[in-house]
């Protein structure tokens, strides 16, 4: 006959090992590394075009990424003005917004590779800025230098 404290031991010492299993794979998740692709996209129809693959922890934001990106590589430096919303990007690889043209920097948030011959429209914009977006795998970024007509 098993004593009844024997089987609150027992019991306790399940439930302390099954909360362990869950930390440790909600911690292993978030420590897992993807690769991000980044693309930039300059002007319409698109003349200059140029894909980055940063690797960083599942969830990091994307102004992270970009942080990490232009430390990859200098085409990707970019300037930036802090807002309540977050980081708003105003140059990337020396375009600079163009008030008067009303020439903007306008990321998308894609389930695929961009194609020029089939560009995003207006659906695809990231309803939100570089700060709160949470960069997941499958998906590519694009930041895309561009009148801001059929974007806002
Ligand atoms: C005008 C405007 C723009 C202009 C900004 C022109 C400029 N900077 O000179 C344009 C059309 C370019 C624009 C772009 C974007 N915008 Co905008 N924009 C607005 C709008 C309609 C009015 C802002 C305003 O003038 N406020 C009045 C002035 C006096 O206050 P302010 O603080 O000085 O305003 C500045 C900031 O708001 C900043 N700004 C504008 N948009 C955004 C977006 C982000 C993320 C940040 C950090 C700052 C910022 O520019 C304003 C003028 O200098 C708001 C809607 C609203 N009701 O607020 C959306 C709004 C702020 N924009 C929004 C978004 C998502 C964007 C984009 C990220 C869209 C995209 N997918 O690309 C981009 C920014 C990308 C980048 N480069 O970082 C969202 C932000 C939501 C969020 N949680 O992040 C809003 C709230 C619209 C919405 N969806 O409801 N935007």
């Amino acid at each position: 006959m098993i004593s009844p404290l024997k089987i609150s031991g027992y019991l306790l010492f399940l439930s302390t090992v099954t909360c362990l299993v869950v930390v440790l794979k909600s911690e292993a998740k978030q420590s897992k590394t993807i690769n991000v692709p980044y693309t930039l996209w300059v002007y319409t129809p698109v003349n200059y075009s140029k894909t980055i693959k940063v690797a960083v922890p599942f969830n990091t934001t994307f102004y992270d990424v970009m942080l990490q990106a232009q430390l990859q590589d200098p085409v990707y430096n970019f300037t930036a003005t802090p807002y309540d919303w977050g980081m708003y990007i105003d140059q990337i690889a020396g375009y600079q917004q163009n008030n008067e043209k009303e020439i903007y920097w306008w990321i998308y948030d894609l389930d695929c590779k961009p194609d020029m011959k089939n560009p995003p429209d207006v659906n695809q914009l990231s309803p939100v800025g570089v700060s709160e977006i949470r960069v997941k795998k499958g998906r590519h970024y694009l930041f895309w230098y561009r009148h801001i007509e059929n974007t806002h």
